[in-house]
């Protein structure tokens, strides 16, 4: 859309000054992930706020955030494998605070109180049946 507005100037002189209308930008939306095969979380509870990880790593692996450790608040699993959610502290071993079977679904990490929300430094990823290797 465009308005159109007409300056008079000193002298008489007009001239038309157009103006566009600034639409804003499509809102950063969270990225979604109905992907198969792919294990995601969010910053923020409800799926929402930047995507945190999108990963499809197989079982016996471990995967690591990108430098955004002890955000992640919702989390969806559309692997078939676990996903064991682990803290890493500085003082003591490192151990799993919660974990993902496959289909998991998971909107607010929060209920589950401090030690699990905004506390996941990195996954180790098991098959379905298998144990997480770091202790609860
Ligand atoms: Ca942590």
């Amino acid at each position: 859309m465009k308005f159109s507005k007409v300056c008079t100037l000193a002298g008489g002189v007009a001239i038309a000054a157009s103006t566009l209308l600034i639409v804003p930008t499509e809102s950063a939306q969270a990225a979604t992930c109905n992907e198969a095969n792919k294990f995601c979380g969010w910053k923020d509870a409800g799926y929402s706020n930047t995507r945190l990880i999108f990963d499809s790593s197989p079982a016996g692996s471990r995967s690591i955030f990108a430098s955004q450790q002890d955000q992640m608040s919702s989390a969806k699993n559309f692997t078939n494998n676990k996903w064991c959610g682990v803290d890493q502290e500085a003082f003591a071993p490192d151990h799993t605070v919660i974990s993902f079977g496959p289909g998991a679904q998971v909107p607010d990490l929060s209920v589950y109180g401090g030690y699990v929300n905004d506390n996941i430094d990195y996954f180790d990823v098991v098959t379905s049946g298998g144990t997480c290797p770091h202790s609860f």
